[in-house]
């Protein structure tokens, strides 16, 4: 059985996970790190774990195409608190964030999975997470969250992310990172116009293949989505829900989303009704048991 290694967890991929996305960013009224900001994200975070979030992502710094850079000691007022409400919940906790500093406040917090745009290309962060017990997401970007949508440019968009995060995979392994540990993500809208993100998402399954390991992807909301049904921000979450659909049955093991209670029950819809294409479904195809082959919470 195939599983990540996840701080306090083992998390098995029989099954597509759901990673719960909890925003940390400072509303009109209050700033990171005081108690209603904190309270609010930990009150999402409940609500999400409720709705079937097998993952917390925690992030205090907007990586919005345009975004300004929120500084260390603000990320981590943001960050931290949520990290020690949630510590007793029973549920992975990640950590959504490319800055060293903040990675190593958040593990001394007890995070299970540091999730990093970056790939840990940061100064010292392949020996940080090496040191810990956290699992890592390695995800691909061209250029920064300020410019990175400019003019994003690649000979050939699948072949170069594939290639990155082979690269990255290894580097990670070579710092001494166990491979049951990485998750990798080709980072859907960073650096990436609609036909590049196209490119890749009809591509997971091949990459997937390739890269002999777990892919978590995130599309949720993103403008990808907006591009196709010509809806804006708020209206994306049916397009969300089937883009969520659709990486699950290319073999992708987590998925990054906003609105977690309809994914899980798609993802339950897709287990049980869904074409056999990934292993697990493949298994169950092969035994033609007749009525339920999965429990109602499996
Ligand atoms: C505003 C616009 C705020 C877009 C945040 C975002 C990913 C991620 C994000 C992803 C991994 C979002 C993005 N996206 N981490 N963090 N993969 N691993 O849409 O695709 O949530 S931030």
């Amino acid at each position: 059985m195939q599983k990540l290694l996840c701080g306090r967890f083992e998390l098995l991929l029989h099954r597509p996970l759901v990673m719960g996305i909890v925003n940390v960013t400072p509303d009109s009224f209050s700033d990171g790190g005081c108690f209603d900001s904190t309270a609010a994200a930990a009150a999402h975070a409940r609500k999400l774990v409720e709705a079937g979030a097998d993952i917390l992502d925690i992030g205090g710094e907007s990586t919005r195409p345009g975004a300004a850079t929120v500084p260390v000691e603000e990320e981590i007022r943001r960050v931290v608190p949520v990290l020690q409400a949630l510590q007793s919940m029973n549920v992975p906790l990640s950590v959504d964030t490319r800055k060293p500093e903040v990675m190593r406040a958040a593990l001394e917090a007890g995070v299970d999975l540091v999730n990093d745009i970056a790939a840990l290309e940061g100064v010292g962060a392949l020996e940080l997470v090496a040191q810990s017990g956290a699992a890592v997401c390695l995800m691909h970007k061209q250029g920064d969250p300020r410019s990175m949508q400019s003019a994003p440019e690649y000979a050939d968009v699948v072949a170069e992310v594939t290639n990155y995060l082979a690269a990255r995979r290894d580097a990670a392994l070579a710092a001494g990172i166990a491979r049951e540990r990485i998750l990798l993500d080709p980072g859907f809208g960073f650096g990436k116009t609609f036909e590049h993100n196209v490119a890749l998402f009809r591509a997971l399954a091949a990459m997937r293949q390739e890269l002999g390991c777990p892919l978590l992807v995130g599309v949720s909301r993103k403008s990808m989505l907006g591009q196709i049904t010509g809806k804006p921000v708020g209206e994306r979450a049916s397009a969300s829900v089937a883009a969520a659909v659709l990486a699950a049955q290319a073999g992708a093991e987590v998925i990054r989303v906003h609105d977690v209670a309809g994914t899980v029950d798609a993802l339950k819809v897709l287990r049980t009704l869904g074409v056999a294409c990934c292993e697990a479904l493949r298994d169950n195809a092969r035994l033609s048991v007749k009525g339920p082959v999965l429990g109602p919470n499996d």
